[in-house]
């Protein structure tokens, strides 16, 4: 079996111990951090998540199974980002209002501190005037909005309402991401950009920048 598919079951079974040796194997036969991530640790956590949709497995799984793929990132965090970069700006991020999925906002966050973006991590179930502040106080450029869920994807737009109401949308560029998200909704609620994964987050947060 290959040590991807091992990792993604471990993942899968909740071991956290096994994994941080696997993924410190795989990385030692060579397999890229960025691989390891994705068809490794992503790829278990979204088989954990078909089976809790099916009712095969239940919310204290999910959490097992979430703290195994976390260890995983820390194993491959140096990995995936430079040591010592240069501050280029500063990002508000943030899991949205009534959200409390937070993996998905934390991997955007270690990909942006990785190429010198300064975060303003405002952890999950952030509201409007947290945000608004938030900007206000750090003089951030870009704001990151991740929702996870269906239910909580239009607390975005009232994120971005907020930051016009108080007269700063005009100073930030706000970014949408998150599994039910898709460019044409994020274009909908007049957000600047929608990126898939971390590290698309990434570069275009850095784009924007520049
Ligand atoms: Co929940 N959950 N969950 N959950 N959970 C989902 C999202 C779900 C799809 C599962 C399912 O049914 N298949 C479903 C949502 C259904 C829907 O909305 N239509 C769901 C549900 C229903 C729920 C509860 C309501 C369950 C309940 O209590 N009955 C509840 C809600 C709690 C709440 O938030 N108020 C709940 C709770 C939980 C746990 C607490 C148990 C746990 C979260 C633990 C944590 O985050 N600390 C959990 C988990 C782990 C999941 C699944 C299984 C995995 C999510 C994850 O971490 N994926 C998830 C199933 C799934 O997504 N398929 C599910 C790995 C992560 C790396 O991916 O977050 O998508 P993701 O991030 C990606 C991209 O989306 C992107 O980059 C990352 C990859 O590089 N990205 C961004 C994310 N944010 C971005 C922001 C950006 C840019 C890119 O900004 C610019």
């Amino acid at each position: 079996m290959s040590v991807l598919i091992e990792i993604s079951e471990l993942v899968q079974k909740g071991k956290a111990k096994d994994v941080k040796v696997l993924v410190a194997n795989a990385l030692e036969e060579g397999i890229s951090a960025k691989e390891i991530l994705n068809d490794a640790l992503i790829a278990g956590m979204m088989i954990v998540g078909e089976k809790f949709k099916a009712g095969e497995v239940y919310v204290p799984e999910v959490l097992i199974s979430a703290r195994a793929m976390n260890q995983g990132v820390n194993i491959l965090k140096p990995y995936l980002t430079k040591e010592g970069v240069e501050s280029v700006g500063k990002a508000v991020i943030c899991t949205v209002k009534g959200d409390l999925h937070d993996i998905g906002k934390n991997l955007v966050k270690m990909m942006l501190e990785g190429v010198g973006i300064e975060c303003i991590d405002l952890g999950v179930d952030a509201s409007e005037e947290k945000v608004v502040e938030a900007v206000k106080e750090s003089g951030a450029q870009i704001v990151c909005l991740s929702s996870l869920l269906t239910t909580t994807m239009d607390y975005q737009k009232d994120i971005i309402d907020a930051l016009k109401d108080a007269g700063l949308r005009d100073k930030v560029k706000v970014m949408v991401g998150g599994a039910p998200l898709d460019a044409k909704f994020a274009e909908g609620i007049g957000a600047d950009a929608y990126t898939k994964d971390a590290a698309e987050a990434a570069e275009v947060a850095l784009s924007f920048l520049k």
